[in-house]
């Protein structure tokens, strides 16, 4: 055989492995929904981007974050546990290690780590893990976005603002105010992604960070967009429920053995009917305008011929929110007499605005109809128990309602599979570590003159290409909220004092038999594995208790 073909084909060869350029990778999270609520997940909210992302990549049935906005963030940012990154609970400093309320210095960035592999980084939305939102001084943006390793950043540092006018609201380090009479935050953080896309010199790779504060109150949404909904949810909670149910078990999402959990209040005794349905009708609104700002970075994508080689990764922060922010008790405030505009440029430094940029007093209270900018009111328990189909409990807690979230991945050249679901459990902490395997990064061992913890989680790659990954213990606690999985086994238990539960998620991910006084050898193996993870996740002392 003449040596020249072999040569030639040698060289291809070489070529083909060389030229193979590492992908884009954008993480998408969004603001306390729950695991039902997307269309590919059997919600009836019409999310048509995210349901085309799943039918060309793959669902995982078992992802998951950690039950609370600012832990979430702190955990998928650094790949850590959020404790060992500082925020264990939320942007105030508790006084021990694990509850800083800002990252601490023995952790990285997701960003920082990509920045050193060539990456140029990119963050639309909501930051929330620092406490410094409002620094005298520059110094005191140590934590913010640029500082934590992105080149550009649109958003805002805090949570929960209003969508029309969100409180910390930034572009890279100057905070700014809105000035489209039109601005809807949802929209802006759509359209920046959008953009830094646009502007990406392709000479190197991005990663970019795209953190909707949709659905998390207050219910603040387009009108056309609430239009669409109206008397969608006229039959009330209950049937939403069921609803829900029989179409996450005929796409194969849910095992048929587990059963619902109980209802919080049968509709037929709901009070103030068109107000709960107002409510769920805006949260609905929420979601399809982020759909349509995620069809938007989708577009940009493959308009500048990225999208192919692009990881999309969408997942949400904590299950759907039972918390009544806004909407109890008497409608205030009772003068409801216009006040002066606020002035162009002027800052919104509150997350409940008192006015509006026009000057209408901002309302809350039982009964107060969402939507509009002056208003400000959660969508209630009993929409959040259908959001979180057919799981217990909701936001805050470590049960299956609380934790369990959406992972849709899409990647044309890297992932084969389409339309595929992936039953492996997973964690926040992952993303981090699929990010350096992807990158070929190095994960730093030092960073600023400071030791930084190991990564906590495995590379997703292999589970893409329809590998399981050993069985290794997931670990949660939030406000004494606890929980450890290790394989089908959980043991979980609510509040500091609450009594351990023990559940097989493969018989009953509904978490409805506790077998803890059947099987009590295997919950106290569980029980001091927490432990032990507890003490050196610094979990433990919990504030105020020294313990
Ligand atoms: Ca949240």
């Amino acid at each position: 055989m003449p040596l020249r073909p072999v040569f030639v084909l040698l060289c291809a060869l070489c070529a083909t492995v060389t030229a193979a350029p590492r992908p884009n990778i954008i993480v998408i999270l969004s603001d306390d929904m729950g695991y039902s609520d997307i269309g590919c997940y059997g919600s009836e909210v019409a999310t048509p981007t995210l349901d085309r992302l799943a039918s060309g990549g793959l669902r995982f049935t078992q992802f998951y974050n950690t039950g609370r906005c600012c832990p979430t963030r702190a955990s998928l940012m650094t790949g850590l546990y959020p404790h060992q990154a500082g925020i264990g609970h939320m942007m105030n400093d508790r006084g021990h290690p694990g509850y800083r309320g800002d990252l601490n210095a023995h952790c990285v960035t997701i960003a920082q780590v990509m920045g050193t592999a060539g990456y140029r980084c990119y963050m639309a939305g909501k930051w929330h893990i620092t406490k410094t939102v409002r620094p005298a001084k520059e110094a005191g943006k140590h934590n913010w976005p640029r500082q934590r390793g992105f080149d550009r950043f649109y958003g805002t540092i805090h949570g929960a603002g209003s969508f029309f006018d969100p409180n910390s609201l930034t572009r890279d380090n100057t905070l700014i105010a809105p000035s489209d009479p039109n601005y809807y935050y949802t929209d802006a953080i759509s359209d920046n992604a959008a953009k830094f896309i646009s502007e990406h010199d392709r000479e190197k790779p991005f990663f970019m960070y795209v953190a909707y504060t949709a659905a998390h109150w207050p219910m603040h949404a387009k009108p056309s967009d609430i239009a669409k909904y109206k008397g969608r949810y006229d039959a009330g909670w209950d049937e939403l429920r069921d609803e829900r149910l029989a179409r996450m078990r005929k796409m194969g999402l849910l095992d048929r053995a587990w059963p619902l959990s109980p209802n919080v209040q049968d509709w037929a005794q709901a009070r103030n009917k068109p107000w709960q349905r107002a409510r769920m009708e805006v949260y609905s609104a929420m979601i399809d305008s982020m759909d349509q700002g995620i069809s938007r970075i989708v577009a940009a994508l493959k308009k500048t011929g990225q999208f192919d080689n692009t990881l999309l990764l969408f997942l949400q922060d904590n299950g759907g929110c039972q918390e009544e922010f806004g909407s109890r008790g008497a409608v205030r405030p009772k003068n409801l007499a216009r006040r002066p505009a606020m002035k162009p440029g002027e800052l919104q430094y509150s997350m409940v605005p008192k006015i509006t940029r026009d000057g209408r007093p901002v309302r809350q209270g039982l009964g107060v109809m969402p939507g509009p900018a002056d208003t400000y009111v959660a969508y209630g328990i009993q929409w959040a128990n259908a959001s979180n189909t057919p799981f217990r409990e909701y936001k805050h807690f470590v049960h299956e309602g609380g934790i369990s979230t959406p992972l849709i991945a899409h990647w044309p050249r890297g992932i084969s599979d389409r339309g595929k679901f992936r039953h492996e459990p997973g964690h926040l902490v992952d993303i981090m570590a699929t990010c350096v395997d992807l990158a070929g990064a190095r994960y730093p061992t030092q960073w600023n003159k400071s030791s930084v913890r190991p990564m906590e989680g495995k590379s997703l790659v292999p589970v893409f290409a329809g590998k399981d990954l050993q069985d290794r213990p997931l670990y949660w606690e939030h406000e004494g909220n606890r929980a450890v999985r290790v394989g089908d086994w959980k043991l979980v238990a609510k509040g500091r004092k609450g009594p351990w539960e023990l559940y097989n998620l493969k018989a009953d991910r509904s978490e409805l038999k506790n077998l803890a006084k059947s099987d009590p050898a295997r919950a106290t193996e569980l029980k001091s594995l927490w432990n032990t993870w507890a003490i050196r996740a610094n979990v433990l002392p919990w504030p105020g208790t020294g313990r």
